[in-house]
């Protein structure tokens, strides 16, 4: 890092670099395939954006799911940053796909999901996989990019601490989101945790793990399809000069955590939050009866959901992706002016 003149703040990106980026292992870095342009705009401290791609391959049904990569993509671009969609292939971890990878990886069948406990079984297969919160954050922190948009992040799953009727086991199904957020100093926008969780326990799992939740422009929870979860939120910045200012400050401390900023879904696009209420009861009740578990929950209820609302989760889920990727695309452009 050069040094910064007399009188001279260091510029964001040094700082980053300098305190944040404590080295990650070299064997990780190795399997970075950066884009071109992305790499271009990491050299030159240009904003970048990341976004992930199991939201693609798992979270949402066909053509949805291009459409919706290609959107997300243009937002961060009309922002003003550069896009990087992450994903595996040939043992790979490509940080910014071209429009044909993005058709591949979403027309292709079998696509594995991969995680922080999966990524290498991911990486030995050798085929296409598409990362999660976890994977996507290991792969934007190992490229040095510090801003990253999602659809909601995954949680505590109900029934997770046990309690589904008296007598069920506790299934100990918390997603590596989690501890990921606890461990990795990258900015996650989404738009709160899935419906789908017990997001109470995902909040105060949150909380003790050490990573600040911050609403943007309301004092309340965003609760994904809807707007409003119920919950009061710990933190609230009133727009994006607010939030940029939160997590330069967060990054500089340098406690190694990322920051989760969770942005409503556009009014004309969210679901009513009873009505969520009425199908997640449903959707949950579906999957227990049909014995689902582990990584296949989530796509699972997704795909339910879709199923029991007709399709409006899918246009809320379409609508909050690419608000999210605009969101991010202004904080990355707002943290390098910082
Ligand atoms: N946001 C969406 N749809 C999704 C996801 C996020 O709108 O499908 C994905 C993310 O990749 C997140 C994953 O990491 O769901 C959570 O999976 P699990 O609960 O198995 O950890
Ligand atoms: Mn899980």
């Amino acid at each position: 890092m050069a040094r910064p003149g007399p009188g001279r703040r260091p510029r964001y990106h040094q700082l980053m670099h300098a305190r944040l980026n404590q080295p990650l292992p070299a064997g990780l870095r190795d399997r970075l395939s950066i884009a071109p342009e992305v790499a271009d705009a990491l050299a030159a401290g240009r904003p970048v954006v990341a976004l992930e791609s199991t939201l693609i391959s798992h979270g949402l049904p066909y053509p949805q799911s291009v459409e919706v990569a290609g959107a997300a993509e243009l937002a961060v671009r009309e922002s003003g940053s550069v896009p990087a969609t992450v994903a595996i292939q040939g043992g790979r971890i490509l940080v910014g796909l071209s429009e044909e990878q993005l058709v591949r990886l979403a027309t292709t069948g079998g696509v594995m999901k991969a995680s922080r406990p999966s990524l290498s079984v991911a990486l030995s297969g050798g085929g296409w996989a598409a990362t999660t919160v976890s994977a996507t954050m290991i792969a934007a922190a190992a490229a040095g990019i510090r801003v990253f948009a999602t659809g909601g992040i995954g949680g505590v799953h109900r029934g997770a601490l046990g309690g589904f009727g008296h007598s069920a086991p506790a299934t100990l199904d918390i997603s590596s989101d989690l501890d990921e957020l606890a461990r990795t100093a990258v900015a996650v926008v989404c738009a709160g945790p899935k419906a789908i969780l017990d997001v109470p326990a995902t909040l105060e799992y949150l909380e003790t793990r050490g990573v600040p939740v911050v609403a943007v422009g309301t004092s309340q929870m965003p609760g994904f399809w809807s707007r409003d979860s119920g919950i009061p939120a710990a933190a609230s910045v009133a727009d994006v000069a607010e939030a940029a200012t939160l997590v330069a400050t967060h990054f500089a401390l340098g406690l190694g955590s990322g920051v989760l900023l969770c942005v409503p879904v556009p009014e004309a696009d969210a679901y009513p939050p009873a009505d969520t209420r009425a199908a997640v009861e449903r959707a949950i009740a579906d999957s227990q009866a049909a014995g689902i578990e582990g990584p296949a929950v989530t796509p699972w209820l997704l795909a339910r959901m879709a199923e029991i609302t007709e399709g409006r989760s899918v246009r809320a889920n379409v609508a909050l992706i690419i608000n999210n990727a605009r969101f991010a695309g202004q904080l990355a452009i707002a943290l390098a002016r910082t």
